[in-house]
């Protein structure tokens, strides 16, 4: 459960001869973030090179690390150069002489500061170094999905660390456990409750438990947040209405949110799903969901709450006989005149794809349609549709080429990693909220592999310019240690993971191909269609994929900027991975890899298995390089994944050749 922070003794060939002996901490106030990093900071380097740290003083300042805020370090050493450039939550670490600085702009950034040294003390990068560090967004929070029951929608390592039988926990070990370890990948808030939310949430005994949640969060400056069921004043409230502009239903929320800041006076704030998936909200009243967000923005303003809206905004009941219906328009449709009506502490919470979660998605056309409103991204680091950690997918690949896209909005440079920093659109607020759905199993997410995508989410979040495989390998170091072959072996599984899956599932830009119904988990391709989900793929005997042309199809691809919607509008010039989500065409059309689409499906469907054939050839020459335990666990998974992975290259292959009755030129697929 200590996941990367095990602070394991270096190698006994790396020596530091000026490694600090003692600590001066700035702030001593205990369950302070500062105080945090002081405790840290001496487990660190206990476990890492055995030493214990004195406490030192200001006169005596040689050989020590000095640990606090610049506010602080300036009322006790004077001036201090770098202080200027530190922004909210960043710090500044120097270690070039034998002393080593961690300043943070707040109590927060010095409590990041002191992870990041620990981190390269623990993975041997024992150089001196001096820089500042800012966060690219000042929101970079998680999303629990943990109902009251204690249960966890889409989380697959047992129940839930927060909730149990309709209570928060009494006991908070865990969730000061998960806090120290989102802290160290400078997360600074999480929302604990299942987005599709329960009102109970709201009672007297249960807004003390938030309480107690939010004071194991605090030393680690994570701080909570809620998702709120709209319909609440009626449900839970006993209002006639729930009616956001209605002066009774604001005056219910107002008070509810008093009394929870008179709980959790630093609240981050509210999430909210509404009029989704059967989740009530203003449209039920003719009121906008710019109304319906106001609402819960008003009642938080005064408090500094923010609140995330999410622009999850779809009809399930839609018509497929309808060539034009189209879900993935959804969003745009629902926001686009909404711009600029939120009141300036919502932020509109948007998935990365246009869909849900996909393997492949092309990034929301919604980043570049709302310019005078704050944006989020959401991505899910539980694998829903990506084999629930009983496959390894590693992720950072997938979020990077999203957060790299430029939407060249108004023809000018225009990455998502810019909209949603505010940068690009000049916002006040914005940032990343990534479902983790961490449960009590040890592993915190079920496997050891997929902790990878936890690590590089929050970082990524920090900084997206930081490359894949540089944070998969840090992550590996300190989870693993320093074997070489160990690094180089699960860097290349990892590396490989997205692709092969991809490969396996569903490829072209067609979706998952998973069983959509029920479990989001294994091939059921014909689930796809003939449904009101919209995640259609129109396959029949002679063609697949969704035409979202302008020209002939559903429109989608005009929903984004026009150098974007050029590419996408046309066969010739969206990439082939895209192919089937922007355009319907014969199996035997030729992509540019010069294979018809049905051979590419199988040959890929193939190729996509053997990789993961090959995953547990690599994980088992790591024997005796990694504990016994870990070893195990993860090979038992790969194992899994190995057997799924045939079964989904043989169901989805053979649903392909049924339906359009064209062989497979490797003669593989087909009746024998
Ligand atoms: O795709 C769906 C998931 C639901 C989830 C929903 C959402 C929390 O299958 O489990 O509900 O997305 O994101 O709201």
């Amino acid at each position: 459960s200590a996941a990367w922070l095990r602070y394991a003794p270096l190698p006994h060939d790396s020596s530091h001869s000026s490694l600090p002996s003692s600590i001066i901490t700035l702030n001593s106030t205990r369950g302070s973030p500062v105080y945090t990093a002081q405790q840290e900071l001496r487990r660190g380097i206990q476990g890492i090179f055995g030493k214990t740290l004195n406490n030192g003083t200001s006169s005596n300042q040689h050989g020590a690390i000095i640990v606090g805020t610049a506010q602080a370090y300036q009322k006790s050493y004077g001036e201090f150069d770098d202080a200027k450039e530190l922004e909210e939550d960043g710090y500044f670490l120097s270690s070039e002489s034998n002393q080593v600085l961690i300043i943070g702009q707040n109590e927060r950034g010095a409590l990041y500061g002191s992870f990041d040294y620990l981190s390269r003390l623990a993975q041997g990068k024992l150089g001196a170094v001096s820089y500042v560090s800012n966060p690219h967004a000042s929101i970079r929070w998680t999303n629990e999905w943990d109902n009251m029951d204690g249960s966890i929608e889409r989380g697959y390592a047992g129940p839930s660390i927060f909730f149990e039988n309709g209570f928060v926990t009494d006991n908070v070990t865990r969730v000061a456990e998960y806090a120290r370890l989102l802290a160290s990948i400078r997360i600074n808030g999480m929302i604990v409750n299942n987005v599709n939310a329960n009102a109970t949430l709201l009672s007297p005994r249960n807004i003390n438990g938030l309480g107690r949640l939010a004071d194991a969060m605090r030393p680690y400056g994570v701080q909570l947040g809620i998702s709120l069921n709209f319909a609440s004043p009626q449900t839970f409230g006993g209002l006639s209405t729930f009616d956001p502009l209605d002066p009774a239903v604001d005056a219910w929320w107002a008070n509810i949110t008093n009394q929870i800041y008179a709980r959790v006076p630093d609240m981050a704030g509210y999430l909210v799903k509404a009029n989704s998936e059967g989740q009530p909200g203003p449209l039920t009243y003719n009121r906008t969901l710019a109304e319906g967000a106001n609402m819960f923005a008003r009642a938080a303003k005064p408090h500094g709450g923010i609140v995330m809206f999410r622009a999850f905004v779809y009809d399930n009941h839609i018509n497929e006989s309808n060539w034009k219906a189209d879900r993935a328009n959804a969003a745009v449709e629902f926001f686009q005149d909404l711009d600029g009506k939120f009141d300036d502490n919502v932020v509109v919470q948007i998935k990365y794809g246009p869909i849900d979660f996909q393997v492949r998605e092309p990034v929301s056309p919604l980043f570049s349609t709302l310019r005078n409103t704050s944006t989020a991204i959401e991505l899910q680091v539980t694998q829903e549709y990506l084999g629930q950690q009983t496959h390894l997918v590693y992720l950072a690949p997938l979020w990077k080429e999203i957060l790299e896209f430029d939407m060249k909005a108004d023809n000018r440079s225009s990455k998502v990693k810019d909209i949603i920093s505010g940068e690009r659109f000049r916002r006040p607020l914005g940032g990343s909220a990534g479902v983790v759905n961490v449960g009590t199993n040890t592993t915190w997410l079920g496997s050891h592999l997929s902790m990878s995508n936890l690590y590089a989410y929050g970082l990524l979040a920090w900084d997206p310019a930081l490359g894949a495989e540089e944070l998969l390998q840090d992550w590996i170091r300190l989870t693993f240690g320093h074997d070489k072959k160990v690094i180089e072996t699960v860097t290349e599984m990892s590396m490989k993971s997205w692709p092969a899956y991809e490969n396996y599932t569903g490829n072209l830009g067609i979706q998952t191909l998973t069983d959509i119904l029920y479990t989001h988990f294994g091939p059921n391709p014909a689930t796809m269609d003939n449904n009101g989900w919209g995640q259609w793929t129109r396959a029949d005997k002679f063609s697949i994929g969704m035409d979202r042309t302008v020209k002939n199809g559903t429109g989608n691809a005009g929903q984004y900027p026009s150098e974007v919607a050029k590419v996408y509008e046309s066969i010739e010039t969206t990439p082939d991975n895209l192919l089937l989500w922007f355009h319907h065409v014969n199996y035997t059309h030729r992509l540019k890899s010069g294979k018809t689409v049905i051979q590419h499906f199988y040959d890929s469907h193939y190729e996509g298995a053997a990789t993961a054939q090959d995953l547990v050839e690599q994980w088992n020459s790591l024997e005796g390089r990694i504990d016994v335990e870990r070893f195990e666990h993860v090979l038992f998974r790969q194992k899994y994944q190995a057997g799924h992975a045939l079964v989904w290259r043989d169901s989805i292959n053979q649903f392909y050749y049924n339906l359009s009755e064209i062989k497979d030129e490797a003669g593989r697929v087909g009746n024998h």
